[in-house]
């Protein structure tokens, strides 16, 4: 559909009062929700992922595109609820405790977002304790954490050790990220999965939910 394909097009741009209006005449057109977010603003979520990974653009470009992106979904967030839409699945992340760097964080929620997944950001410096009560609220598939300081890395040990008392770690896959982290130190503590940048964690959450 012509329409959905601009509506990729204006999010790949990055032109988030475009996106809305789009979105907007989309739905005066009867298209469903669940179309404007897997062929509109999913499809071109995933460009910008795909352009990511191959340092075809960088950081800015992925912000004004997620911002585009969420202009339309703010829109039909509420039909995507009412026609029963699933998401693929849905993620807790957030930035490992006494460590208040965001960036990369927010960039790996947008992405995955984008890709169609439900995210619950809880932010950056996340305590244990907190990351511990969603986990048992939310029901979350996946839980993200991310750090960018060789001090505070081995917060994310104790969140797996923790995961592991309160019962929680057989329901939920551990990610995690960000610049000091490896997939040796992943394997170490124990985590699912690792990531390197912020589209290889859309394939990476994915994988480990089966997919
Ligand atoms: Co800080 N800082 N900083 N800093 N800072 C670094 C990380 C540092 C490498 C700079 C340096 O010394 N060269 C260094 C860490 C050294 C180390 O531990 N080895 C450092 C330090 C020391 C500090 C302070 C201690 C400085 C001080 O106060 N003395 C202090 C600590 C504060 C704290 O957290 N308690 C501090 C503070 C800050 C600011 C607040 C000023 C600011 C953060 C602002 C913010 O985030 N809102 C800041 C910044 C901006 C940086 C640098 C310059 C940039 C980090 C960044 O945003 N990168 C950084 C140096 C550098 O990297 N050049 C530095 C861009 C971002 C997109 O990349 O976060 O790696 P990144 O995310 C990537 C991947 O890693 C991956 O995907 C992302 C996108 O592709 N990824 C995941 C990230 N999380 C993931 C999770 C996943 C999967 C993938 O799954 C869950």
């Amino acid at each position: 559909m012509a329409i959905l394909e601009d509506l990729a097009a204006e999010v790949i741009k990055g032109d988030a009062d475009a996106a809305k209006n789009l979105t907007e005449e989309a739905l005066s057109q009867n298209t469903s929700a669940a179309d404007i977010l897997n062929l509109g603003l999913v499809a071109g979520m995933n460009v910008i992922s795909k352009q990511f990974k191959n340092n075809e653009i960088f950081i800015p470009e992925v912000l004004v595109a997620a911002r585009a992106m969420k202009a339309g979904m703010q829109i039909i967030r509420p039909l995507l609820a009412e026609a029963n839409v699933e998401p693929l699945g849905k993620i807790i992340i957030g930035t490992v405790g006494g460590d208040l760097h965001d960036i990369g964080k927010n960039i790996v929620a947008m992405l995955l977002e984008g890709a169609g997944f439900e995210v619950v950001d809880l932010g950056a410096d996340v305590p244990k304790e907190k990351f511990l009560e969603f986990a048992e609220k939310e029901n979350p598939d996946v839980l993200g954490m991310s750090a960018l300081l060789t001090t505070t890395m081995v917060f994310m040990k104790d969140m797996l050790e923790a995961l592991e008392e309160s019962g929680l770690k057989d329901k939920i896959k551990v990610i995690v990220g960000g610049a000091p982290i490896t997939q040796s130190y992943a394997d170490e503590i124990k985590a699912d999965g690792y990531a390197p940048d912020a589209a290889s964690a859309v394939d990476l959450v994915k994988s480990v939910m089966g997919n």
